[in-house]
């Protein structure tokens, strides 16, 4: 076995890909012919179900992209989004077993490659699973992948993960990958509107995310964000709100060892030094 299964959270769940067959960087090949047509109906149905909810909920630069992905009635081909993911953004998806070691995961977005889970949840994990699928990364982060500006930020995100892994600032950087790119929501044209990956494929974050009265809404701030602890299996207590793509990717332009030192002197980081 070229690379060993990562387990997430407790530990106590198998991992769910066929790790036996990644590569040395955990890509594999996308066996599209291994998708039952149970698969296929599954990814059908979360299209559906998820496409009739956009409109009011989602960001502009998410459902002018969508039909990028193509296919709506089966699982697409991954060749077949490179092209126009290629052309638009240079940006490419490469399959992977599942989920991947944080520096291996950094490697691939610094080098232009968002990992795509190359499986997809049973029927009964309809309504909700814990670890990204094929619909959670493809539906819910590859179309946010053709703007231009937040591809730069995702790649810019991978190359400062690499630097955060070398300081042991992974799980400080890891809530501002959580709260952007996985939560994030974004204001246009003075309404909120969701570009997180996180939302964007959840059927009940979706309006909860944008319209509950619940949750805090705060303006995206780096040191606040990375300070915020998160869950994965519930909905957010906290959204951060940016007012445009640029402003994401000009807040991330400094070098992050201060804020690191800053933070690293917060009680809470004094506290438990890994933070968790
Ligand atoms: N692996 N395949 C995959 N997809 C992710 O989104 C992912 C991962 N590994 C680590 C990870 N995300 C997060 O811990 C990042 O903040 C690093
Ligand atoms: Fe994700």
């Amino acid at each position: 076995m070229a690379v060993q299964p990562v387990v997430y959270g407790e530990g106590e769940r198998p991992p769910r890909g066929n790790y036996a067959r990644a590569n040395d960087d955990y890509t594999c090949a996308q066996d599209w012919s291994a998708y039952t047509a149970q698969d296929h109906d599954t990814y059908r149905r979360l299209y559906e179900r998820q496409t009739a909810q956009l409109p009011g909920l989602a960001c502009n630069a998410f459902i002018e992209s969508l039909p990028h992905l193509g296919a709506k009635e089966r699982i697409p081909r991954f060749e077949d989004v490179n092209e126009p993911l290629y052309k638009a953004t240079r940006w490419e998806i490469v399959a992977v077993p599942g989920l991947i070691p944080e520096e291996a995961f950094f490697a691939l977005l610094a080098g232009r490659k968002f990992p795509v889970t190359d499986w997809i949840r049973k029927p009964e994990e309809f309504e909700y699973i814990v670890e990204p699928d094929v619909f959670h990364d493809l539906y819910g982060h590859v179309p946010m992948l053709f703007n231009p500006q937040l591809a730069d930020y995702v790649q810019r995100y991978g190359e400062g993960g690499l630097k955060a892994a070398r300081l042991g600032a992974c799980e400080m950087l890891s809530r501002l990958y959580w709260y952007t790119i996985e939560f994030g929501l974004i204001r246009e044209a003075g309404a909120l509107r969701a570009y997180g990956a996180g939302i964007l494929s959840s059927a009940g974050e979706l309006p909860y995310s944008v319209n509950s009265p619940e949750p805090q809404r705060r303006p995206l701030d780096l040191l606040r964000t990375m300070r915020t602890r998160y869950k994965i299996d519930s909905y957010q207590q906290t959204y951060f709100v940016i007012d445009s793509f640029q402003q994401l990717f000009d807040m991330t332009e400094g070098d992050f060892t201060p804020l690191y030192a800053q933070m690293r002197g917060m009680p809470e980081f004094a506290a438990n030094a890994t933070g968790d």
